[in-house]
């Protein structure tokens, strides 16, 4: 399999996924039912990530029957055995959850698509699409000008430019109905819950607390001070990632403690993104340039800030529909939202990105901030 482009266009090269196809272990939960690997995966796509890929049938029989199949755990990368629906799942709904699912029938979050194999048709594959394997098995990266022939030449854009390096939080905290929810936040403390934890998310329609110039270029550093990865898609601009790096969560305070080393994007983020993982326990440092778009028609300033208001948000449409969103005034950005999840006494430990991070429900169904529980060396 070769990812080519994602939702922003093409990668800056082709990209080989599990290659050789490898067969993955699986992780399981306190049943022994198999959740998905967060460690290991062909490809892994959050909620509005997009990716062109090429897979090469060639060597497989006609009349095959292929599932496209998804093991990822949701809410990623911790998972709820609530929210895994396949076939033949058991009863949850002494637990609040759903029945289980008939065949047949959904829900069903693990099979998404079948592929049926057919002799081929028609002329043979172009030549290219031979060069584009080679080159995406061999390492895409270290075959610069040639691959710089076959696909667009894409910018680099260069931190040493920005104007401004910003530093905001993704947060969870409770709303007046008890119910977990996401915000976004600066690393400026608002306010302080009774317990005495900082709070940094703001709700949305609080000002945009972050103003923009047209065609400068910014460097964000984003906080995820929250137990679930979240895709964050950005309204008007693209965007580049720069790394990701873990911090101390319990100890933040608005100024980070960083317990490792930054890592660069995978191999199929490189180039421009419009929607970026940002794993819990990380800093995800993004660099964008606000290019606003020159239109042929009168677009009337925002009443309240009298500039122009543009939206990032997480894009699980829960957390985006309950304050995971910000807005930002360009000439404007600002906030974001979470997954309720109410097992009960529950622990659940993932590994993520060389991290191991755990987490415990509380029996008033309350969940508790994830801890980053330890780092795989
Ligand atoms: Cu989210």
């Amino acid at each position: 399999m070769i990812q080519i482009g994602n939702e922003a266009g093409f990668t800056p090269f082709p990209v080989a996924l599990n290659n050789p196809p490898t067969k993955f272990s699986v992780q399981f939960d306190a049943n022994g039912n198999p959740i998905g690997s967060t460690l290991k995966y062909n490809l892994l796509l959050a909620p509005a990530e997009r990716a062109d890929i090429i897979i090469d049938f060639s060597n497989v029989p006609a009349g095959s029957k292929l599932i496209l199949y998804n093991d990822a755990p949701a809410p990623f990368p911790v998972g709820d055995p609530l929210l895994d629906y396949f076939t033949g799942d058991p009863d949850q709904t002494l637990f609040g959850g759903a029945p289980s699912t008939e065949p047949g029938f959904g829900p069903n979050t693990r099979t998404l698509m079948q592929f049926q194999v057919v002799n081929g048709r028609g002329a043979a594959d172009p030549a290219a699409m031979n060069l584009l394997e080679t080159l995406a098995v061999n390492g895409g990266a270290t075959i610069g000008n040639l691959v710089n022939s076959l696909s667009p030449k894409l910018e680099k854009l260069e931190a040493r430019k920005a104007v401004q390096v910003r530093d905001l939080t993704l947060n969870e905290t409770f709303d007046d109905a008890g119910r977990l929810i996401q915000m976004l936040g600066t690393n400026k403390v608002p306010s302080t819950a009774p317990d005495g934890t900082l709070q940094f998310g703001l709700p949305y329609d609080a000002d945009p607390t972050d103003v923009v110039r047209r065609g400068t270029t910014e460097v964000w550093r984003i906080f995820n001070t929250t137990g679930d990865t979240h895709p964050m898609h950005f309204h008007l601009v693209n965007l580049q990632v720069l790394s990701r790096q873990p911090f101390n969560v319990a100890g933040y305070d608005g100024v980070p403690e960083f317990t490792g080393p930054a890592r660069l994007p995978d191999l199929n983020e490189l180039g421009w993104k419009e929607t970026v993982r940002m794993n819990p326990g990380e800093c995800t440092t993004i660099i964008m340039r606000f290019d606003v778009p020159n239109i042929p028609y009168h677009v009337p300033v925002s009443p309240r800030t009298g500039g122009y208001e543009y939206v990032w948000h997480c894009h699980i449409l829960e957390h985006e529909e309950h304050d995971n969103d910000a807005t930002v005034d360009c000439d404007a950005v600002k906030r974001f939202t979470k997954t309720v999840c109410q097992r009960t006494n529950e622990k659940a430990t993932r590994q993520l990105g060389g991290l191991l991070f755990s987490r415990e429900n509380s029996s008033n169904g309350r969940q508790s901030p994830p801890k980053l529980s330890g780092e795989i060396l």
